[in-house]
């Protein structure tokens, strides 16, 4: 298991924040190994000095910034460089402890500080971090080199796959000519994604806060629990602390305390954490305020830190969801974090943008498909009441090697990444483990067998799926999911043009799975191609009309069967973005109901009155 925790860093009393977003220095690696950087040691002097550089933003992918197309498509190493200088109070005060963090650079990441290497670490969706205060207390010197080098290289063992293919006809191709292959259809954008950030603690701290209500008991399906929050509380540093905390209501007023390190707080007649339009009050939060205090060899010690908590349980019967005890209905989108030219990097104005079209439409649910969001994105979900399906990078498992147990063992350790970064977000309602693997693949049995009990062992309050678009009878990871959530495309890639077939083999798709299993259902996926602007009547492929026919479908089915066992329904796509280069794709997948510059397309308006009418019924 992973050793510490990955509290979001806030600022407090006893803590500070410098965020390193902005330009940084960067060079792509061009050399035909790739490894010039590391025979040069690009590390060990200021970037600049080994060769021209350019100027980088972030968060931002590198990809779509400059006019270069080779960078564009470039596989390898980069290398990013920023100098930077602490504050004396950082350096001289040797109870501070300053820590780097990197909330993700994608695909693999080697950092050093002032050319001394610090951290490591795989897998481009989820933070990292290390503790570099002996390195910045240590000399005469304020200022500080971070330097990081990134490969977004894919192959059979990381998350999600990928393969590289040498392509060694002489007669065809230049030699060491070589492509990136993938089995998901998204732009493999890189680069540092989210913010880098330095922040303080003191030396003995509180290193990580697990909240949650407690699990209704079986078969207590009405799941209300009395205001219960149950914490626990890791302190680091030191063996000798005490721990007190408080939960405030959101006027501020203290309405529960605890004392210790582990324990249940009672809150009388509490507010719960409802999805949005499901209450009048709905995403309310209190605040947990942990107070540390220990006695070190330098002194006294505090630490401080605040979490936003929502009080909410989640349970799942044969046919229903239930939030708080009662049923709930998934009116939802499946996103991307995709714009124009950041690529997947970190962006307020999109954020907020995203959200605001997210109410617009009257949707209270989103899949982050296929991999972990921006912990922003999580926060604004909790204080929105907008549900979230967790997805893992784990998409396009496909090839046999990716069934192995390397890759087992890695995915099980991003499941623990992802659970210690997102486990206290009332947003989070359920896990998936995967996006459309190939479960019907011998190997996939044993792999979602132990998979999903890891993920149900780390975190037993919420249940586990993965996306399947396996055929019911094939599917060897389907008996171990809490939720079935299938994935179709009926008369776009399946009888496509025909959409007078779509309510037969929809219809047929929901019975045949759930006779075979019982369980609660998710149209986790739908949806067509729709250019901005082409109309067609009669509904021809790629056009408004097309995207909109097909939906309402898909929608006569959806309304039979939620009467029954299905439990929600997510379009494809929220928004249109950026994918690989194929015959299929016109400048990206266009399945969304906005375009990649958020403006509607006709389906976004049809969307619009179907989630409302939804929301007015269920309020
Ligand atoms: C589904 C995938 C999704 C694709 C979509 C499509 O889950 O990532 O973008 O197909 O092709 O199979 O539009």
């Amino acid at each position: 298991l992973l050793q510490g925790g990955m509290l979001y860093p806030r600022e407090s009393r006893s803590r500070e924040r410098k965020e390193l977003d902005g330009l940084w220095s960067f060079r792509a690696d061009f050399s035909d190994n790739r490894r010039q950087g590391f025979e040069q040691q690009w590390y060990r002097a200021p970037l600049r000095e080994s060769g021209p550089t350019l100027d980088m933003p972030v968060p931002s992918s590198f990809n779509d910034v400059g006019q270069d197309g080779q960078l564009r498509s470039f596989v390898g190493w980069v290398w990013y460089e920023r100098e930077i200088t602490l504050p004396q109070r950082w350096t001289e005060d040797l109870g501070t402890r300053v820590v780097l963090r990197i909330g993700s650079a994608h695909y693999y990441a080697i950092v050093w500080v002032n050319g001394v290497h610090v951290v490591e670490h795989e897998g481009g969706h989820l933070p990292f971090e290390a503790d570099i205060s002996k390195l910045v207390q240590s000399g005469p010197l304020s200022s500080c080199r971070i330097t990081i080098a990134i490969n977004n290289t894919l192959s059979p063992h990381t998350l999600p796959p990928g393969t590289i293919l040498y392509k060694t006809d002489p007669s065809m191709y230049p030699k060491g000519y070589f492509v990136q292959n993938t089995k998901f259809d998204f732009f493999n954008y890189a680069g540092l994604h989210r913010s880098v950030v330095l922040y303080t603690t003191p030396t003995t701290y509180i290193d990580d806060i697990t909240t949650g209500s407690p699990i209704p008991p079986q078969g207590d399906l009405t799941c209300r629990t009395p205001g219960l929050v149950n914490y626990q509380i890791i302190i680091q540093g030191s063996d000798h602390f005490q721990v007190d905390v408080s939960l405030l209501d959101e006027e501020g007023k203290v309405v529960a305390k605890g004392a210790g390190a582990e324990g249940q707080l009672q809150v009388p007649s509490a507010h719960l954490w409802w999805p949005y339009l499901m209450h009048e009050h709905p995403a309310y939060l209190y605040s947990l305020e942990v107070k540390m205090m220990a006695q070190t060899a330098v002194g006294p010690v505090s630490d401080f830190y605040t979490l936003p908590v929502g009080i909410r349980t989640v349970a799942v019967t044969e046919s229903q969801f239930l939030i708080n005890g009662k049923p709930f209905y998934f009116r939802g989108v499946n996103k991307h974090e995709d714009s124009d030219i950041r690529g997947k990097g970190f962006d307020w104005p999109l954020l907020v943008k995203d959200f605001n079209l997210l109410r617009w439409l009257g949707a209270n649910a989103f899949r982050t498909s296929h991999y972990p969001y921006a912990e922003e994105v999580l926060q604004l979900c909790d204080r929105y009441g907008i549900v979230v399906i967790d997805e893992s990078p784990g998409v396009g498992i496909a090839l046999v090697e990716s069934f192995s147990n390397v890759s087992l063992q890695h995915h099980l350790e991003v499941m623990e990444e992802m659970i210690r970064r997102d486990k206290n977000h009332p947003a989070v309602v359920m896990w998936s483990v995967a996006n459309e693997p190939a479960s019907f693949l011998k190997p996939a049995g044993y792999y979602f067998k132990t998979l999903i009990a890891h993920t149900k062992a780390l975190d037993p309050s919420r249940p586990v799926t993965f996306v399947t678009n396996t055929n019911y009878e094939a599917d060897l990871g389907a008996p171990y999911v809490d939720v079935i959530c299938v994935n179709s495309y009926y008369s776009w890639y399946h009888d496509y043009g025909h959409m007078e077939v779509i309510q037969l083999q929809l219809a047929t798709q929901f019975e045949n799975w759930y006779k075979a299993y019982q369980k609660p259902m998710i149209q986790s996926e739908y949806g067509a191609d729709a250019i901005e602007g082409f109309h067609e009547d009669p509904p021809l492929m790629f056009s408004e009309e097309y995207q909109k026919g097909l939906l309402k479908q898909y929608h006569v089915v959806l309304d039979q069967k939620r009467k029954e066992y299905v439990v929600g329904e997510l379009i494809w796509n929220f928004a249109d973005f950026m994918t690989n280069q194929s015959p299929v794709r016109m400048i990206g997948n266009r399945k969304g109901i906005f375009t990649r510059q958020r403006q509607p397309k006709s389906a976004a308006f049809l969307l619009r009155e179907r989630y409302w009418k939804l929301a007015n019924e269920t309020r």
